[in-house]
């Protein structure tokens, strides 16, 4: 089954995608989503100039081999760029080897462990009020679980606002717009914010949140301790993890669960955090760590140390990761929970897509493959705008993690 195009189409319906499409002299076609929010046009050339002239003529059912053939074929190895350049192309073969077979790709990867993939929407306000009005509509819609984010009194823009009319989208202008971060202020808010909401709905939902990247370890510890009586389904990036054994800081000052690893790309950045049970959920994502064969290598070893899986699934990871991404977490025994903040219009007039939300619960759906129709005539007409994600500084004006 010879490779005989490999294109990249870099496209904004909504906001910018990149997608990359394997075709077969057998007439099949494959897609894989290589979006790196803000840095897209990256990982567009390292495919379009450097591996897509390698994949033609190659074996598309070589999926293993494919891999180990960019990944160490490069010598210069891991990082964002490269990972999702080769989980896009891992991504576009098994979708290929589902059409193939005529079968959906989680029946490939040993068919369903479960009956639907458990998912958390983001619910998000500007006050506690409009954050609870939030809340309401997603419980309304069916969710389980929901992550809360809110603006934190005396900082002028917070991560995870997302505007009344749409979903968040923290990528904007040509140039970073730039927060203001004080951690103080969030360490006396995000307790209470907590406690408004289970004094509000209760016990019975799920309820996520997100510090993303931006507490001391020890400033970590204190809120997982803090935020434990509103007993959070996770703290998801409590700290920077660049730096892993900090974790063992945080573990020793609290049982609140951590979800760590959106901005890993591959199993060794994962390795002493599953090793060490240092997190609860690992957070890799099909689009971001090398595609569904490396995916699973991570959460087969999570799950010999009691670690779920939690993966990424914001509405920068197209609808082509999303898809695949639920294939992987209906298929794996280990699975934690799903990301799912949807995709801004009018991504599905290029993307058709064959998954379902129900309840809080969704499926990939059974069409071969991944089932998804990536549209290319529909993509052109949305060019490429370039966008980036904010740079955060403290009040004193010094950089700190966004
Ligand atoms: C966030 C993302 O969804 C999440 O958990 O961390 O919104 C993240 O900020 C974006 O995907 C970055 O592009
Ligand atoms: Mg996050």
């Amino acid at each position: 089954m010879k490779i005989t195009d490999a294109r990249v189409v870099v496209s904004s319906p909504g906001r910018n995608y990149v997608t990359l499409v394997i075709e077969t002299e057998d007439g099949l076609t494959g897609v894989g989503d290589a979006t790196l929010n803000g840095r897209e046009l990256a990982v567009a050339a390292y495919l379009s100039e450097h591996l897509c002239p390698m994949l033609i003529g190659r074996d598309a059912r070589r999926i293993e081999d494919t891999w180990q053939y960019f990944y160490k074929g490069a010598y210069w190895r891991r990082g964002p760029v490269a990972m999702t350049a080769i989980a896009a192309i891992d991504v576009a073969l098994w979708d290929i080897k589902g059409k193939a077979a005529g079968m959906p790709v989680y029946e490939l990867l040993g068919g369903a462990a479960r009956d639907g993939v458990m998912v958390y929407g983001h619910a998000s306000g500007s006050t506690l009020e409009a954050l609870s009005a939030d809340f309401q509509a997603h419980l309304d819609l069916g969710y389980k679980a929901i992550r809360a984010q809110a603006a934190v009194p005396g900082l002028d823009k917070t991560y995870g606002i997302a505007p009344a009319d749409n979903i968040y989208e923290p990528a904007s202008g040509n140039v970073p717009q730039e927060d203001r971060w004080e951690t103080s202020a969030y360490l006396d808010f995000a307790p209470a914010m907590m406690r408004h909401l289970r004094d509000e709905f209760g016990y019975g939902v799920h309820l996520l949140h997100d510090v993303h990247h931006r507490l001391t370890p020890i400033e970590a510890g204190r809120l997982g301790a803090a935020l434990e009586p509103y007993r959070p389904f996770w703290m998801e990036d409590p700290t920077p993890a660049e730096d892993q054994s900090a974790f063992r800081l945080l573990r020793s000052h609290t049982t609140t669960p951590v979800a760590v690893g959106e901005v890993f790309n591959s199993i060794w950045d994962c390795q002493q955090l599953i090793t060490e049970r240092l997190i609860d959920y690992i957070r890799t994502s099909v689009s971001h760590a090398g595609g569904i064969t490396h995916l699973r290598r991570i959460f087969s070893l999570a799950d010999l140390y009691g670690v779920r899986s939690g993966s990424h699934g914001a509405g920068d990871l197209s609808p082509v990761s999303l898809a695949a991404a639920l294939h992987v977490d209906l298929s794996i025994p280990n699975f934690g929970i799903q990301e799912y903040m949807g995709h801004r219009e009018p991504a599905s007039k290029v993307f058709r897509t064959s998954y379902t939300f129900a309840d809080g619960y969704m499926h990939p759906g059974d069409a071969p493959g991944l089932g998804v129709e990536f549209d290319e005539e529909a993509a052109a007409a949305y060019p490429f705008d370039p966008k980036y994600l904010p740079i955060n500084r403290r009040l004193d004006g010094s950089v700190h993690d966004w």
